[in-house]
């Protein structure tokens, strides 16, 4: 745990924003119509609520909060934004559960949305939870200035698009072989579009939102940088020497389908000491914001260690 932020402070902080943010997704999903909205239809606010309510451990808005917090923006703002992020997180692990994609029965230690509901309903929850974080990152209570909630708008759709979260996946599906030989993968470039990217946006939204000069927003995306590729080789490291009961689903996916990972590139040993590596990097990055970086320091240090 890094000094300044002991693991029970971290323990509470991340536990208040994952509070937090369930109840602000409870109020985003509600029946309640917005302007514009003809109906809520009662299948897909189930099926939304189903998969982004009570359960998660919120990282993505707890960056987005806690890299806020650094430059002094109101947590309300911060935690629409972290909303808005966690509907993309949400939408993802529903697709990619999709039997046409990982074909997953279990999420979260809990049946995953197609097996509960159906194909359609959860590809339609799953497309609803991603226009969603749209409606919401544009709200005016994000920030008075609309050229704010623009930059904060474009990141997100970079994010999750092309060069982000959808391109990282299917260039993930191509090394398994879905579309043909199996394609060379470059594990790194993956892992930075396809889970590293919503992470990296969750560390420079906070910089987004508080205006920050060129050299903090570098510093807060090469923190999140770090960060995203050890939160992907403690995930690849899970699957090999993770507890099933811990992850909510089984372990051993990746050696089942013959993926190519950091793990079976670096191997354990040497997994780990590039983890070690990224979290010294992740220090460094937050070396310009003193003490006001101790908790995303600590973070950092989280995700390489976490269990599920
Ligand atoms: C379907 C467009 C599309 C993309 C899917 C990110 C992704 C691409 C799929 C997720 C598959 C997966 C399980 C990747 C491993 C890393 C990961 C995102 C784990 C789950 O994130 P956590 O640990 O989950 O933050 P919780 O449940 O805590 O929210």
């Amino acid at each position: 745990m890094a000094i300044g932020t002991s693991s029970i402070d971290f323990a509470k902080r991340l536990d208040a924003t994952a509070d937090d943010t369930e109840a602000l997704l409870t109020r985003l999903l509600s029946d309640d119509l917005l302007p514009d909205e003809t109906a809520r239809p009662p299948r897909l606010m189930a099926a939304m609520r189903y998969s982004s309510l009570g359960g998660g451990k919120r990282l993505r808005p707890f960056l987005v909060v806690e890299s806020a917090a650094v430059f002094g923006v109101t947590r309300e703002a911060a935690l629409l934004v972290g909303a808005a992020l966690e509907c993309i997180h949400c939408y993802s692990l529903i697709h990619d559960d999709l039997p046409a994609m990982d074909n997953s029965d279990l999420r979260r230690g809990r049946p995953t949305l197609h097996k509960a509901y159906d194909d359609a309903t959860a590809i339609l929850a799953g497309d609803a939870l991603l226009t969603l974080a749209f409606d919401i990152i544009t709200r005016d209570e994000i920030h008075r200035d609309p050229m704010v909630r623009l930059l904060l708008t474009r990141a997100l759709a970079r994010a999750s698009g092309i060069g982000g979260m959808a391109g990282g996946q299917i260039l993930d599906l191509a090394g398994e072989g879905r579309f043909g030989d199996r394609e060379p993968v470059d594990v790194a470039r993956l892992q930075q579009m396809k889970t590293g990217a919503l992470l990296r946006f969750g560390c420079v939204a906070g910089a987004i939102l508080g205006q920050s000069s060129p050299e903090q927003y570098k510093a807060l995306e090469n923190y999140g940088r770090a960060l995203g590729e050890a939160f992907q080789i403690a995930d690849d490291l899970l699957d090999v020497e993770g507890d099933a009961e811990a992850l909510g689903k089984p372990a051993g996916a990746d050696a089942a389908l013959g993926k190519t990972t950091f793990v079976t590139q670096l191997g354990i040993d040497g997994a780990k000491q590039r983890i070690a590596d990224l979290l010294a990097r992740a220090d460094q990055a937050l070396s310009m914001f003193g003490a006001k970086g101790d908790v995303l320091r600590a973070a950092a240090h989280f995700v390489a260690a976490r269990k599920n």
